[in-house]
């Protein structure tokens, strides 16, 4: 197959097109390169598209000649959100609904990739099936929900085939260090200080992007039109254990940690039940120690990768979110 991947200079959209292309399929790239998107994550010779999912010309270039489009495109982060949602209706929504639109005129296949977050909180326990209401804590959330709620829609009123994913927390090698696991861990290989927001004990549910993308490939050649399938690691873990977990990896001075204000509206946990994906015969396979293990020395290993991240753009963020924060931290 020939396919479009949307967002594929990404983290778990890098990983997803070298899946494809060790699978002897063809793809394609449509990446904006945002702070996030990274020519480095993939192949050199990768064909790629620099362009928007919001702009129809551009979709129409890079998808020509292709079966299906999976888009990872987004703006993912969730505590950006809480600072500018602009851009995240802008690429979250909108370019959803010009992804909709270019599959029901050329009669291609659409795979949505969304995440839990849409269910929003559920700290009185039990896990989101397919079939649960949304709601969305963030604005990144908000927005999410709000692109794929367009799919369930063109495939009702236009008979698009297009799934959608709801994958948990995404964790491995390339992940922008704006998100916990790579912020801790290269935070840790440098001896800075590590924000811990509220009290730590948040659940968040982690997978390997190997099992994410996985779970995504099996959605794109099996996945039913109008079919949404929750993608999740069965592995629920409190912030404060991860860190304690890349404490024993890194060898970093448990003093680095600090408590910091709570990010708002923070959701207190995430649970998925996964019964319908293993029904199609996925499962994740890599076991949390491994991958984490893995992931820490791709980080030890790769500093060429990161360091340039974090002194780009990256600085004025975190001074922005994290500045007054750490100031008025105390130690965890
Ligand atoms: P990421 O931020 O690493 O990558 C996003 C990519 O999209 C970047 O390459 C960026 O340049 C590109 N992009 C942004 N706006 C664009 C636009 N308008 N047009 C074209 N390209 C654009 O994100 P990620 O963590 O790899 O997430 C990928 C997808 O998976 C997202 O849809 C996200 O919501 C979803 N997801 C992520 C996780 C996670 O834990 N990381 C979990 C569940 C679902
Ligand atoms: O500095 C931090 N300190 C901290 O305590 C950061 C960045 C995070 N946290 C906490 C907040 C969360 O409880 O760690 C947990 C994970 O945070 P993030 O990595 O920002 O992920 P989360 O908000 O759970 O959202 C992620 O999973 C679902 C991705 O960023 C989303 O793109 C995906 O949809």
């Amino acid at each position: 197959m020939r396919i479009l991947v949307a967002g594929g200079a990404g983290f778990i959209g890098s990983h997803f097109v070298k899946r494809l292309l060790e699978a002897g399929d063809e793809a394609v790239v449509l990446d904006k390169l945002t702070y996030s998107g990274n020519r480095a994550n993939l192949p050199q010779d990768v064909e790629f598209v620099h362009g928007d999912i919001a702009v129809p010309d551009d979709v129409a270039r890079a998808a020509h000649g292709c079966e299906a489009i999976v888009n990872f495109a987004a703006e993912t982060h969730v505590d950006r959100s809480v600072l500018s949602a602009e851009e995240f209706g802008h690429t979250n929504f909108r370019g959803t609904q010009v992804l909709l639109e270019h599959v029901r005129q050329a009669e291609i296949r659409l795979v949505q990739v969304s995440t839990d977050e849409v269910y929003g909180d559920l700290e009185a326990g039990g896990s989101s099936r397919e079939t649960d209401p949304l709601n969305p804590s963030s604005p990144y959330a908000a927005a999410k929900a709000a692109g794929e709620l367009l799919v369930p829609a063109y495939v009702r009123t236009y008979g698009v085939h297009a799934s959608i994913t709801r994958g948990s927390n995404t964790y491995g090698p390339n992940q922008y260090p704006e998100k916990f696991i790579p912020l801790f861990v290269t935070n840790m290989l440098d001896g800075e200080p590590l924000p811990l927001y509220g009290d730590g004990r948040q659940v968040r549910d982690w997978l390997h992007a190997d099992d994410h993308c996985a779970g995504i490939e099996l959605i794109l050649r099996e996945g039913g039109p109008g079919e949404i399938y929750n993608v999740g690691g069965d592995n629920e873990q409190t912030n404060i254990d991860v860190a304690e977990k890349l404490f024993a990896l890194t060898g970093a001075d448990r003093s680095l940690l600090r408590r910091v204000d709570d990010r708002p509206g923070h959701d207190r946990r995430y649970s998925l039940d996964t019964s319908k994906l293993r029904a199609l015969g996925w499962a994740p396979r890599v076991p949390f120690e491994e991958g984490l293990r893995a992931t820490v020395d791709w980080y030890r290993d790769n500093r060429d990768w990161w360091e340039p991240i974090k002194s780009g753009e990256y600085r004025a963020y975190y001074e922005q979110q994290y500045g007054a924060r750490l100031s008025t931290s105390s130690p965890a």
